[in-house]
């Protein structure tokens, strides 16, 4: 609805958070740095290479036997997103990995199977919630470990079938959070950039209608559907919203024509290769508070939000640099906004 849109177009700050069991790692194992061996530090499960530890993906897809985040408080990371000034947050409620924070019924590998076994998504929408700041939940489509995710359009009758069963999947996930958590504003959308995505336009298609048909006013990102416009297709009359993710760059670049007259947000991080926590930002080149207040300026003088990333450790901790930032971002939109 506009009044939703409205809202969207009204945030300015918002934060992102990267967090789950590649969250233990930060972006090393034992000693031994990821560094140049995976795309991301939370893409580390992807590690390979010289430096990569033997049966490293057995090892990972093990860690989350040792998810037991004693310092996490939602209500602290909440306090500190307010007094940062962000309006809205965005949080990976399951990554590539497949790895889900909330006790979903439709997967095993999910928290209640961890020793912390509590609901984590639940503690960070009530927390942000009461802290008046609107959630969105951060959901990958894709899954690296699921049987039925081929990461290609299917072929054989039997590859349909399965794929049959990943969407259904997807689907019963989907409307899991949007009945377990009905405060959250929208879903970020996340792995949709492979051929088996394309293939399945009709169905994210009718999914997104419907999920917006239970939760009217619903704001879903561009990376949904994936139909010939590629996964960054949005139109704002539906309450799709561009996403403008730029990671990887130093600043925002200029050729922003694309964006005109759509809704848009741009997601960012601090250290230039993750978004989920890296234990050591010794040597890279991670942006200053005034890199990112001027991203943040820009970013409104062309009617878009900037959403900040934040990696917390695997206890739960951020990084003592991101509370530094957040703080020093934090005065400044104080005496500014
Ligand atoms: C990308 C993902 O592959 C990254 O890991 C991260 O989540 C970023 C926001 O989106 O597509």
């Amino acid at each position: 609805t506009d009044a939703t849109m409205e809202a969207f177009r009204n945030y300015g700050l918002g934060q992102f958070i990267h967090w789950g069991v590649y969250s233990l790692a930060g972006n090393e194992w034992e000693g031994v740095s990821a560094r140049g061996g995976a795309a991301a530090s939370e893409w580390i499960r992807s590690w390979s290479g010289p430096t990569a530890p033997k049966d490293w993906k057995n090892t990972y897809d093990n860690l989350y036997k040792q998810f037991n985040p004693k310092d996490f408080d939602a209500k602290r990371w909440a306090k500190q997103a307010k007094d940062m000034g962000a309006k809205y947050v965005i949080f990976t409620t399951k990554h590539h990995d497949g790895f889900a924070l909330w006790p979903t019924k439709y997967s095993d590998y999910n928290i209640s199977k961890s020793p912390y076994k509590k609901d984590i998504v639940k503690q960070v929408v009530d927390a942000y919630t009461a802290e008046g700041i609107d959630v969105y939940l951060y959901f990958s489509i894709l899954e690296w470990n699921n049987p039925n995710y081929m990461g290609k359009a299917p072929q054989t009758d039997e590859e349909k079938r399965k794929f049959d069963k990943f969407l259904h999947y997807t689907r019963n996930q989907l409307l899991e959070q949007l009945k377990n958590y009905p405060q959250i504003k929208g879903f970020w959308f996340d792995g949709t950039w492979d051929a088996s995505w394309k293939s399945a336009y009709e169905f994210t298609y009718n999914l997104e209608k419907e999920l917006r048909e239970k939760h009217p006013g619903l704001i879903i990102g561009s990376r949904f559907r994936n139909d010939e416009h590629g996964s960054r297709h949005f139109d704002s009359n539906g309450n799709m919203l561009g996403d403008y993710e730029q990671g990887w760059e130093r600043k925002l670049p200029v050729e922003f024509e694309w964006l005109e007259g759509h809704d848009w947000d741009a997601v960012m991080t601090i250290p230039p290769n993750g978004w989920g926590y890296m234990k050591d930002w010794s040597g890279i080149y991670t942006k200053t508070t005034d890199d990112l207040l001027d991203m943040l300026m820009r970013s409104r003088s062309m009617n878009g939000n900037f959403v900040l990333n934040f990696g917390p450790d695997g206890n739960g901790n951020m990084h003592p640099e991101e509370d530094k930032i957040a703080k020093e971002i934090g005065e400044w939109v104080k005496q500014n906004a």
